[in-house]
């Protein structure tokens, strides 16, 4: 399959091009000229330079004349340009990454949330102002090719673009990554509304071309499915067990470019696309079945077709578990047959590598590396045990029980028949262990077997990773302490030491340079260069905070970050921004546990106290409502509540009463595009979920760290962010984890909260009597004895904390100088949020990868 490499030299400096190789003798390519051996150089950084390479790529790469060529056609040759420029970078990055064998990690994500890869590309190279200058000679505005990139939407949201955020830094740090995923052909749906309520478009983000992607079909790997076990007796008399499986598809994988910052070093993000396998398909073609071999095509290529749009409910699709599988075998074959070289000692394979589990989706690796070792390269069962064991950590991302993903033993065992025996065993063996040490404690190995009985037969993913890994982590200091008290205690009592924190990041340099320029110029003029690859450096902000003037630049700043959002809105929806307004954003996937109807709730009383005429409008401080969040599509009281944010936006936005005071935005189709505009111009970021169920949380570090003050609950990474930035510089509402818990173990009556509260009774009645819906009054019966009777986040119980909140938050905005005092010290202080961070922590605590150079 044309999967011959290059086997000559490995230096590639000019002077071992002296004395050039002879020709090879059967005619083939000269693999040793010279030029072929030199570097690859980068093209001339200079805006001549740029412009020449780039109308070279308009005329010989899209095939136009500058004259005729479209926006489109533009974009796509200046992407290709800037890639060149990272070109010698990462074929010099790959080049060491083979000689040196430096040990790596492969994150395994089924998602990868990246954003635009333009600005990101020009940041790098630093080559954002030649860039502009030429396109201008020509006659091009850099923005409006900017704004031509459809984002690659590969993900749900924050363990998507955390996926994004760490190989971000992992490329900036110099620690060698590759990153594995899936290439869907449709991301995360394009959001729409119809009458106010979710309607969901495909996400053709290929159609315009992709610029940014390298497939490599010669290097496809066969990844296999369904079939029966045989055992047979190898040549050495050893019983040995054999796959035989039923159908195959190639994996063909997409390179991409992760540059570092500046720093010379490009990593590979690798995304692998189903198709059907030729041979699978010229046998049936041979048969003259011409439509089965249609039909057989389709059904290969249905496997990268589409992101499941789901983000916390598991669904058990056979799909879906196709599609893990399908990633993680082909990334493990790949690692084992085209990364490492050929003579490698597998048993020093955790020397070399650690896979990171992104949640349980990959946890499918485990038997398949186990499957890989004993069956194809023959080792021992308890040798290749040990191995699996030093190659695997994992991420727990969620503490809902819903989200724990669980595999029925029928449907594993139909897709993946060697893996469920591979599983069963390492279960008897771990519960061996568990025997050996707590006695036949039955209740115990029923709680801490992979294998549940209950409702069905099946795989506990999360309990597999655990048994697996050599470590376990939560993603923020409460979760991970949930986590180990609350969701996985036995295995904590089990393995002392497995169980550790991460808490998250977010790049800097995509979600404050890139989205926030201004500040950055800010902040660079104050306190140097360094703090973008240092971003505790931002401390030395703290100072300024005390600085009249530097308050006035820091306001100035904002002002211009929410003219740029009202000129992107305006342009994108037609809808505008107040100006002068207080900007309050809530934008996060649309859950029940993260609250948007509490948020909803604060609107409709603010509304109730003009309407009512206890407050005038005048005396209002002026706010404008923002939310963003897309509904899983099957989520009907997620989209029920979509449905009532619009329906309150637009009774709210037309009643003359307010004069203007409160506006509610929903732009469709929240993604990062949006969010790199939206964060930056907010003052108050919404951190609203019942304490204890948000594992994390990024959205709120991207606010902190963009100069919004915080209103939220002690959850998550809001516990670290009000601890770093201080109490006085934090509106903390609502109950703690245990208040919560012995809430919910006394017997929560919503209704009690409903008949005890008259402004809270106001705002449900308000909703109920039709106010938002013309009048009808059954539109959102749904979401309204959803509330009153059953309110599983416990809405109702921190409405009044949550008011009083919000009444602070309005009477702090009106001293424009303490607030500003207080933002600016959001920034100095959250420092510690950058995803350089996590990484290192992730890198001494966990993985041993350091820098490679
Ligand atoms: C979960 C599932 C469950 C099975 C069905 C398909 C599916 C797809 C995606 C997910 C991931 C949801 C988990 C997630 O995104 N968790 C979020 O991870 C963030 C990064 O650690 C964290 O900040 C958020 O608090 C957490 O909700």
């Amino acid at each position: 399959m044309g999967r011959d490499r290059y086997r000559g030299p490995v230096a590639n400096s000019v002077e071992t091009t002296e004395t050039p190789a002879p020709e090879p003798a059967d005619g083939g390519p000269n693999r040793s000229h010279p030029l072929a051996l030199a570097p690859v150089s980068s093209p001339p950084v200079s805006v001549d330079g740029f412009v020449r390479e780039f109308l070279r790529e308009l005329n010989f790469g899209q095939g136009v004349a500058l004259s005729a060529s479209t926006v489109n056609d533009q974009y796509l040759a200046l992407a290709r340009t800037v890639r060149h420029y990272l070109m010698a970078r990462w074929l010099e990055t790959m080049r060491r990454q083979k000689e040196t064998q430096a040990k790596g990690v492969a994150y395994l994500s089924a998602e990868y949330l990246l954003g635009r890869q333009l600005g990101n590309a020009l940041l790098a190279t630093d080559l954002t102002d030649i860039v502009a200058d030429g396109l201008a000679q020509c006659g091009i505005d850099i923005a409006d090719l900017r704004a031509q990139e459809v984002e690659p939407g590969l993900g749900n949201g924050g363990l998507g673009r955390l996926a994004a955020c760490f190989v971000d830094s992992l490329a900036t740090m110099s620690v060698p990554c590759i990153g594995y995923g899936i290439r869907y052909e449709f991301g995360i749906f394009r959001q729409t509304f119809v009458d106010g309520r979710q309607v969901e478009q495909p996400d053709s983000w290929l159609a315009l071309g992709a610029p940014w992607e390298f497939p490599h079909p010669d290097s496809a790997q066969e990844v296999s499915f369904g079939g029966h076990t045989e055992t047979y007796t190898d040549s050495d008399g050893a019983e040995r067990t054999r796959w035989v499986p039923a159908w195959t598809v190639q994996a063909v994988p997409y390179n991409y470019m992760v540059p570092g910052y500046q720093n010379g070093r490009v990593n590979t993000l690798r995304l692998w696309r189903s198709v059907a396998t030729e041979r699978f398909d010229l046998r049936i073609f041979n048969s003259g079945d011409y439509e089965e071999a249609v039909r057989s095509q389709t059904f290969a290529e249905n496997i990268s077709k589409v992101l499941y749009p789901e983000d916390s409910t598991p669904q058990g699709k056979e799909l879906r578990l196709q599609q893990q599988y399908f990633f993680v075998a082909a990334s493990i074959a790949d690692f084992l047959e085209d990364v490492l070289p050929e003579d490698f000692d597998l048993t020093k394979l955790p020397e070399r590598i650690i896979f990171q589990l992104n949640d349980t989706h990959p946890v499918i690796a485990v038997p398949e590396l186990m499957r890989v070792l004993v069956d194809e390269k023959g080792l021992a069962w308890d040798t290749a045990w040990e191995i699996t064991k030093g190659c695997f950590a994992y991420t727990c991302h969620t503490l809902l029980p819903e989200a724990l993903e669980v595999w029925s033993v029928e449907l594993l065992g139909r897709l993946l028949p060697r893996h469920l025996e591979i599983i069963y065993r390492i279960n008897e063996e771990f519960l061996e262990e568990v025997r050996e040490r707590f006695g036949d404690d039955e209740l115990r190995i029923r709680r801490m077997s992979i294998i549940a009985e209950h409702p069905e037969r099946s795989v506990r993913m999360a309990y597999l990773a655990t048994v697996a890994g050599s470590k376990v982590n939560g993603v923020a200091e409460l979760h991970s302490q949930l986590l180990r008290d609350k969701v996985l205690p036995d295995f904590n009592e089990f393995y002392p030491g497995k169980f550790t924190n991460v808490t998250n990041g977010i790049t800097p340099r995509r979600f404050v340079r890139l989205a926030n320029p201004g500040l950055s110029e800010l902040i660079t003029e104050s306190i140097g260069v360094g703090w973008l690859t240092d971003l505790e450096r931002l401390r030395e902000l703290e100072p300024f905070a005390a600085d009249e003037e530097f308050r006035a630049r820091f306001r100035e700043v904002k002002a211009a970050n929410k003219r740029r959002l009202h000129a992107v809105l305006t342009e994108r929806d037609g809808v505008s921004v107040s100006d002068g307004h207080m900007l309050d954003v809530m934008v996060k996937r649309l859950h029940e546990y993260k609250r948007q109807t509490l948020k909803v709730l604060h609107i409709i009383t603010q509304y109730n106290r003009v309407v009512s005429g206890e407050v005038a409008a005048a005396d209002l401080t002026p706010r404008t409502f923002i939310f963003g969040a897309k509904a899983a599509p099957g989520y009907k009281m997620a989209k029920d509540i979509i449905h009532l944010i619009n329906a309150v936006g637009s009774t709210v936005n037309n009643d003359e009463r307010l004069e203007g005071r409160l506006k509610v935005i929903f732009p469709p189709n929240y993604n990062v595009t949006l969010a790199e505009k939206v964060i930056p111009a907010a003052d108050l970021s919404e951190q609203i979920s019942l304490a204890g169920k948000e594992a994390s949380g990024t959205g709120n570090m991207k606010f902190a760290l963009n100069g919004a003050l915080t209103i939220g609950t002690d959850d998550g990474a809001n516990v670290e962010i009000r601890q770093l930035v201080g109490d006085e510089n934090f509106f903390l509402f609502g109950m703690l984890e245990p208040e919560v818990e012995a809430l919910q173990a006394a017997g929560y009556v919503p209704s009690s909260y409903y008949e005890s509260n008259p402004e809270l009774r106001r705002a449900i009645d308000a909703i109920a009597s039709g106010v938002f819906s013309g009048g009808d009054r059954h539109m959102f019966d749904s979401v309204v004895g959803n509330l009153l009777q059953e309110d599983r986040f416990l809405a109702l119980a921190d409405y009044a904390a949550y008011i009083e909140a919000q009444d602070k938050v309005d009477a702090a905005y009106a001293d424009q100088e303490e607030w500003t005092r207080a933002a600016i010290l959001n920034v100095a202080r959250s420092g510690f949020f950058s995803s350089d961070r996590s990484m290192r922590d992730y890198i001494d605590r966990i993985w041993h990868t350091p820098p490679a150079f």
